[in-house]
């Protein structure tokens, strides 16, 4: 639960046999995921058996595709707060609590890992990958006159149930390119947004996209075109921009509910009396 929402995490499986167990247990570890939706892609055998038992919720999905097991999951979610991730050791449950605070002031939250510090040893983030995804998130950035991007392919965020509606008839493509397509509706419905760091790590088991140079320029091309066609209006749809659809903003809210001077100052006189006595009966002793 995050301030009264309940926070549901997708994890769509395919080919994370030997790490999704560990993902599942480190992200209700937080404390704060009140849900983890597994979306069995046609995965590879045994991994049923690893999800029994952690609490998760394990759905299937028989149209292959990381975009199919994402929108299989979004629609059998009711979370307040939906984050999409990956249980193939790649990114970790201590991230959740980033995303979420962040989700106070924005709708949605983007990750990114193209932040050197977050990169873990081992991690598949070399320099084509790398400057690719920052490539492709700064021609965005620019064409669309849009929010500071550094990352096209980041699969760990969090978008609010309000967002989600939004865009959910809007998204059609069932493979690995879902995720720039969630981004770019997120860009053209005008929903406020913000991108952060994520720890990347290495990945357990082989991965089957990114992992081959030519399967990722192939994806990187696609990505540029997909961003192109939004651009220049061939994929033209009506759409209801936030701001029209008269949606309570999570920052409105907050302002709503942001206490009184008063209140403040007999909170912190409160704090500070507590300290006091604090002090005093550590100085007796
Ligand atoms: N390859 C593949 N992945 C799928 C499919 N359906 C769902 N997925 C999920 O898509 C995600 C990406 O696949 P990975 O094999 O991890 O690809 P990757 O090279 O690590 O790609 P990135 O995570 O984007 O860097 C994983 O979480 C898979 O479980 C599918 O049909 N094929
Ligand atoms: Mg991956």
């Amino acid at each position: 639960m995050w301030h009264g929402k309940k926070v549901a995490v997708i994890f769509p499986t395919y080919n994370e046999k030997d790490s999704i167990r560990r993902a599942i247990l480190a992200y209700y570890a937080t404390g704060l995921v009140d849900e983890v939706i597994v979306v069995n892609n046609n995965a590879a055998p045994g991994t049923s058996e690893e999800v029994a038992g952690t609490g998760a919720r394990e759905i299937f999905e028989t149209k292959q595709g990381y975009g199919n097991a994402l929108l299989c999951g979004i629609d059998n979610s009711d979370a307040g707060l939906v984050i999409f991730s990956e249980p193939d050791g790649t990114f970790s449950g201590h991230d959740v609590i980033k995303l979420l605070a962040y989700s106070d002031d924005v709708p949605v939250v983007f990750g990114t890992r193209t932040t050197r510090e977050f990169i873990w040893q081992g991690a598949n983030m070399g320099k084509f990958l790398c400057w690719g995804n920052w490539a492709v998130a700064k021609m965005t950035e620019l064409l669309f006159n849009t929010t500071l991007l550094t990352d096209m392919g980041c699969t760990q965020r969090l978008l609010s149930r309000e967002a989600l509606q939004l865009i959910r008839p809007h998204l059609s493509i069932g493979g690995s390119h879902f995720g720039p397509q969630v981004l770019l509706e997120v860009v053209q419905h005008g929903i406020p947004f913000v991108e952060i760091p994520m720890n990347y790590c290495a990945r357990v088991g082989e991965s089957s996209v990114t992992g081959s140079f030519w399967k990722a320029w192939k994806l990187g091309w696609r990505m540029i075109f997909l961003v192109l066609s939004y651009r220049f209006g061939l994929i033209a749809r009506e759409r209801l921009r936030w701001q029209e659809a008269a949606i309570t903003p999570p920052r409105a809210r907050q302002e709503e509910a942001q206490p009184s001077t008063e209140s403040l100052a007999a909170l912190a006189r409160e704090v500070r009396e507590r300290a006091d006595s604090k002090s005093g009966t550590l100085l007796q002793r």
